[in-house]
């Protein structure tokens, strides 16, 4: 199915991921490459809902946290992501299955394997040509997600919580270097944008 190039975007909270895809987003497009920004969870009507239900709404288990995520996963590949990449589009995606694995899989403690096999059964084998991941320590990254005037429910969650979302991020990186890129997010944002744009036009 695949023609374009598929990059996705990770990181703890705060880390910078939406500065860093719209910089990169104009770069890429001043460049002459046709480019499709894109998020999850959303990106699709029904998506947009599941968004809402997932952060701002009630609590409710880790398995139907995830059951939701790859609700919209799925609606996200089918109607947006997967047709892009027919058009040979360079799509920047903030997040994708490797936020279900550290999140539901390592953070809340599902198993890691366990998520990571729902999710290749959700994206029928799609995976990312290139991810880029921006590497913060919990601390600073809550410090500027807290600045911000919008909050939601995971990022309330402890800081042990986000803490094992890092160390989940450290094993991927660790598993499948060359896919999994760690960026240093504590950088300036420039520098985290020439350092992404290098990785990046490896691949362009
Ligand atoms: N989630 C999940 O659990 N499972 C899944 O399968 C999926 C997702 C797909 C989505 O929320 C939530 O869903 C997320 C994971 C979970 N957890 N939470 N909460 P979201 O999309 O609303 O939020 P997010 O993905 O976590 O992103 P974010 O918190 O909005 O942060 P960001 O996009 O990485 O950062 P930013 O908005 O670009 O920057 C944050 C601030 O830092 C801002 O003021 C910037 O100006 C500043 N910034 C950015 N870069 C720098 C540098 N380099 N230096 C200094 N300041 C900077």
């Amino acid at each position: 199915m695949k023609r374009g190039l598929f990059i996705t975007f990770e990181g703890g909270e705060g880390a910078g991921k939406s500065t860093l895809i719209d910089q990169v987003s104009l770069q890429l497009t001043r460049e002459g490459h046709s480019i499709l920004k894109t998020r999850e969870p959303g990106g699709t009507p029904l998506g947009e809902q599941i968004r809402k239900i997932l952060l701002q709404g009630e609590s409710m288990t880790a398995e139907a946290e995830l059951c939701l995520f790859l609700a919209a996963r799925a609606e996200h590949i089918n109607q947006v992501i997967g047709p892009a990449l027919e058009e040979g589009k360079i799509v920047l995606c903030d997040r994708f299955n490797d936020s279900s694995i550290s999140y539901q899989g390592a953070a809340r403690g599902l198993g890691i394997e366990k998520v990571a096999e729902f999710c290749n059964f959700i994206s029928q084998g799609l995976k990312p040509d290139l991810t880029l991941c921006l590497d913060i320590s919990p601390e600073k990254g809550l410090a500027r997600a807290k600045a911000r005037q919008h909050h939601d429910r995971i990022e309330a969650e402890t800081l042990e919580f986000h803490s094992r979302i890092r160390q989940a991020y450290l094993q991927m990186h660790n598993a499948d270097p060359r896919r999994f890129h760690l960026i240093d997010a504590e950088e300036t944002i420039p520098q985290v944008c020439e350092n992404a744009m290098r990785l990046i036009h490896q691949h362009v």
